[in-house]
């Protein structure tokens, strides 16, 4: 076969991607791989960090779809969006990586965090804040991926 026709090509692309997501992910875990993935169709989702909650505060995603996760704290003091098994599972963009570490993500007052990722397998994965009693006043959510 020589000749490729474009309409063809669109359609086997998302399996492509998919099949590559597949095979990537263990390599992805194991040393931080870039993955050939086109990130301008992630979907943005905001979510709000305050004094002492997560907005929202069940988050629902479509496992092996992309998302922009625009984490802004809207308070006067510092949070973070932590959960260790969700960033673990989830594929995230290499150059976002370091805006995770040890599954947290830290936001300064006023500020925001973007991180783009690939939902992982569906589940529901608890978050908290980890400042000292934040998740005892009620910085608690989870991340309910199906
Ligand atoms: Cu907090």
């Amino acid at each position: 076969m020589t000749s490729v026709n474009i309409s063809g090509i669109r359609l086997i692309a998302p399996c492509m991607i998919a099949i590559a997501m597949l095979t990537l992910a263990p390599v992805e875990a194991s040393r931080g791989a870039p993955a050939a993935l086109d990130w301008s169709h992630a979907e943005t989702l905001d979510v709000q960090l305050s004094s002492f909650q997560f907005s929202p505060s069940t988050i629902t995603l479509q496992h092996g779809q992309a998302y922009d996760l625009h984490f802004a704290n809207v308070s006067s003091g510092g949070h973070d969006f932590t959960a260790k098994e969700f960033f673990a599972a989830a594929q995230i963009m290499d150059s976002d990586r370091a805006r995770v570490s040890g599954g947290k993500v830290a936001v300064d007052a006023g500020h925001s965090v973007d991180v783009h990722l690939v939902a992982p397998m569906a589940g529901t994965y608890k978050v908290r804040c980890t400042h000292f009693m934040h998740s005892t006043f009620g910085m608690t959510g989870e991340i309910v991926v199906q």
